[in-house]
């Protein structure tokens, strides 16, 4: 057996919470080889219910959970952390638009941020859900300045793995057979997925779907799922949005394979997306855990098009929380 790796997830009474919780102790995401020691934030009004979910991991009797810290301190649950899930944020509202989330949420993430800088483990994996989740990402790494900017990404492999969902349903075949489908951008409606290197049943995707619908009911789909499950369950997505976490986070941390894979990372000016902006990239993943931007992929004009619409909306958001970087 491996010696225990620190895991904090934030939030952690919450929805996405009561799921991911469940497939880290499991194994799921760092390996049925590699214990973990779980340390656990809330904010004090979600301590008791935190308690709850504490009592029930303990009812778990997970061979590989070798410890649990439930706390308010972020010090506290950042202490030596090799990865850490930031879960934790307000939610929408209604009548909250985007902008209104960007201010009610940025600044959790400064102080986050801070506590990651001084108590995390200095190759810590950071992978923020929370939304807007690419520039609360943008807001904890900047806030961590001792830290190399790769130990931060945003996740979008939700919107990544709802597209290959849909891939999947429309050819007829399981999913599995769906692979290096990808999205760019924002974790927002303006998100683009893209099937250039898509391969479905060893196939070339291009091959299998009209442009029509490539363009049209597949990107509506794909970027409002968010809604139509708000609508439909009556709840956000909770346990696809921990699925999708362990799969970011299994892929970060073990390495692709040669798998095509999609991080918010900050960018280091790739494609011509702005230098720092945390956006959606199609990744590898090395052995050693190094996420490697996909290069010199040809992009046609609507894709560059897509590129853009994204880059405005986040160089945006980055405006309007610019005195919390
Ligand atoms: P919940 O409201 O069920 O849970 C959030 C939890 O965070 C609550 O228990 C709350 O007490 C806690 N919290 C709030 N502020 C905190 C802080 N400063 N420190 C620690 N804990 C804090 O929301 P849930 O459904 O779990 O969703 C969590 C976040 O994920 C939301 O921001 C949501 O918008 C976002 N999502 C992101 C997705 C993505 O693909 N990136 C998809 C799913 C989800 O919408």
């Amino acid at each position: 057996m491996k010696a225990p790796i620190r895991v904090a997830v934030t939030g952690a009474a919450g929805n996405i919470g009561y799921a991911l919780l469940w497939r880290i102790a499991s194994g799921d995401c760092f390996g049925a080889d590699q214990p973990v020691i779980l340390q656990l934030l809330e904010i004090p009004p979600g301590m008791e219910r935190l308690q709850g979910v504490v009592m029930e991991l303990v009812d778990s009797a997970f061979d590989l959970v070798h410890g649990i810290v439930g706390t308010s301190d972020p010090a506290e649950a950042f202490k030596d952390a090799d990865a850490i899930f930031l879960v934790g944020s307000r939610p929408r509202s209604a009548g909250m638009d985007r902008a209104d989330l960007v201010a009610a949420n940025g600044p959790i993430f400064v102080g986050q941020g801070k506590a990651i800088n001084d108590n995390a483990s200095r190759d810590v994996k950071v992978l923020v859900v929370g939304n807007p989740c690419n520039t609360n990402c943008l807001i904890a790494q900047r806030n961590a300045p001792d830290l190399d900017p790769s130990c931060f990404s945003a996740m979008t492999r939700l919107d990544q793995n709802r597209a290959a969902g849909q891939l999947a349903l429309k050819a007829g075949v399981p999913v599995a057979k769906v692979r290096d489908v990808f999205v760019w951008g924002n974790h927002a409606d303006t998100m683009y997925p893209d099937i250039s290197e898509a391969k479905v049943d060893a196939r070339p995707a291009g091959e299998l779907y009209e442009d029509a619908w490539l363009k049209g009911e597949f990107k509506k789909v794909v970027s409002t799922r968010g809604k139509a499950i708000i609508n439909a369950r009556g709840a956000s997505s909770a346990a696809s949005a921990a699925s999708a976490a362990t799969d970011h986070m299994r892929d970060w941390w073990r390495g692709t394979d040669g798998r095509i894979v999609s991080m918010a990372i900050p960018s280091k000016g790739w494609y011509g997306v702005d230098e720092g902006l945390v956006f959606s990239f199609p990744c590898t993943v090395d052995g050693e855990g190094r996420a490697h931007v996909v290069a010199d992929l040809e992009l046609d004009d609507y894709a560059k098009a897509q590129i853009q619409i994204n880059v405005d909306a986040l160089a945006g958001e980055r405006q309007a929380v610019s005195e919390l970087l």
